[in-house]
């Protein structure tokens, strides 16, 4: 039985995890960087050990580091989290090697996912839709031509190593073929030590939408429904709910049916997400295996009210799911924001920096996954997601709702943040109305962009109100000269406090 787990990662995902170790009496171990003296997931485990200088490379990256860690804490058990050491084959088997359960799916699961050929290969053979195009790799100009003819144009060109948007090209006639085959070879090989490219054809405007599945080491595999993750900017998701607007009750059978079969073609085990395009025609089509816990797992926890980080644990302790398929519900509507550190007029640059001051909103059906306080300095190292906002409600609307008294509640100064844009998508006609596909962000670009930072608004507005009280006094104290910028006054303390507590 898991007595100590290793959060072998950071910030607001390793808050997360060890909150619910802490519900099931286990103990936590954090590990932390240079950059990270100071964090959240620091302070709230039971022990923390410095692994290593800033640059992920050199620690949350540092397996050996890692390893020894956990040796010398007395762990028995290692949890990822997501994106840094959470798909790497290599890590899970050294941990395994090492004695300690690795909380998550095999070596051989997430190598065969992590190829994106093997994956496609192993979907077909297992009755899983794939998007049309080529079953082997292509070598040679002549193969490139002849399968492109026969798939269509337009078409895409993408690394087998890639995943997630990289090394993908969109090719729309037989003029770009050759020379865009052959940029995106040097590119793969270049990003991922690896050439292997593959075709396939191009689904226009597609709808990306995910399943959250479970697996036992028993042989139990259950879908938690579907995440809608269309909307997204540069392969970054912006905002998630559940369930997809364009679900229907007979596509989310057969997409559920598939997503578990694909867990099954692996030997999957633990929380994994089978992602789908799906087109207008509501055609679907396996697209990627993640083998991790998601960034967006809380929306899905919040409609079926289960807590994938503990049916983790469960599962890594040998024992079965806690319920079956049918014991399974949606109840009402969830929608994630993710709040970023970045400015929207900026071009969406990072804004790293002293958080001076937060509130985070509070409230019936609201859940906040964050790890930054008053005071505390978001490094420059790492993603710059501040925290993640989950509302539901019993419908869509009524999440949407919700989902924007929440954003106007949110009050974080000291750093530019992604809140302003988020409140615009809420306001979006083609959001509001359910009908966006990937393509949302990018058309609707020029309202989008209409941002007004409420923070800046509310300060502006106690500013002038200020200036005029203060012209006001000069001019009864008989100063006609006395309008000035009142620097570091009272007022400008007064304009601060103003505009964190203003709705
Ligand atoms: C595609 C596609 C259209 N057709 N594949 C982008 C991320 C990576 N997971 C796969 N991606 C895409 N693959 C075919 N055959 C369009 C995308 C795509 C996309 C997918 C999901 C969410 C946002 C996207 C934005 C641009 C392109």
């Amino acid at each position: 039985m898991i007595q100590k787990v290793l959060v072998a990662n950071r910030g607001e995902i390793a808050v997360r995890i060890i909150r619910t170790c802490r519900e099931m009496d286990i103990a936590t171990v954090a590990v932390y960087s240079a950059a990270d003296r100071k964090s959240m997931h620091v302070r709230y485990a039971n022990e923390a050990y410095f692994i290593g200088p800033a640059p992920s490379a050199e620690s949350y990256l540092n397996i050996d580091k890692i390893l020894e860690v956990a040796r010398i804490s007395g762990a028995d058990a290692i949890h990822p989290g997501y994106g840094f050491l959470s798909e790497n084959a290599e890590f899970a088997k050294r941990v395994t090697e090492a004695g300690l359960i690795f909380i998550g799916p095999t070596p051989d699961a997430i190598t065969s996912m992590g190829d994106k050929m093997t994956a496609r290969r192993i979907m077909i053979d297992a009755g899983v839709n794939v998007v049309p195009g080529t079953k082997e790799k292509l070598t040679d100009t002549d193969q490139l031509l002849r399968v492109a003819t026969e798939i269509g144009f337009p078409l895409m060109i993408k690394a087998s190593s890639g995943g997630g948007g990289k090394g993908m090209r969109l090719v729309r006639s037989s003029q770009e073929l050759v020379s865009s085959y052959q940029m995106a070879r040097s590119e793969a090989l270049s990003a991922f030590g690896d050439d292997t490219v593959y075709i396939e054809k191009y689904i226009e405007s597609p709808h990306h939408i995910e399943f959250q599945v479970l697996a036992d080491t028993l042989g139990n595999v259950v879908h938690l429904f579907e995440r809608e993750c269309s909307v997204q900017r540069r392969h970054q998701k912006v905002v998630e709910e559940t369930p997809s607007p364009i679900m229907t009750p007979q596509l989310r059978a057969e997409m559920g049916r598939q997503a578990v079969a694909a867990a099954r073609s692996v030997n999957y085990v633990g929380a994994g997400t089978v992602e789908f395009l799906v087109d207008d025609q509501q055609n679907f089509y396996f697209l990627e295996m993640n083998t991790r816990l998601q960034v967006e797992h809380p929306i899905t926890e919040r409609i079926t009210g289960v807590d994938l980080v503990r049916q983790q644990i469960k599962i890594a302790n040998g024992f079965p799911i806690d319920f079956s398929q049918d014991d399974l519900s949606i109840s009402g509507h969830a929608i994630e924001c993710r709040i970023y550190a970045e400015d929207p007029e900026n071009n969406f640059m990072p804004s790293p920096g002293i958080v001076k001051h937060i509130t985070e909103p509070l409230g019936f059906g609201v859940r906040t996954d964050g790890y930054v306080y008053e005071g505390y300095e978001i490094p420059i190292y790492y993603d710059p997601m501040i925290s993640k906002l989950i509302v539901w409600g019993q419908t869509r609307d009524e999440a949407i709702q919700r989902m924007k008294r929440t954003l106007n509640e949110y009050k974080i100064t000291g750093v530019k943040t992604s809140i302003p844009f988020l409140k615009r998508i809420m306001e979006t006609p083609d959001f509001t109305q359910g009908a966006y596909n990937t393509h949302f962000i990018a058309n609707n670009e020029a309202f989008l962009m209409q941002t007004t930072d409420c923070n800046r608004d509310c300060e502006n507005m106690a500013m002038i109100v200020a200036l005029i009280d203060y012209q006001n006094e000069k001019l009864r104290k008989g100063n006609k000269h006395g309008v000035a910028t009142p620097k570091n006054s009272r007022w400008n303390d007064f304009a601060k406090r103003e505009n964190l507590f203003r709705l």
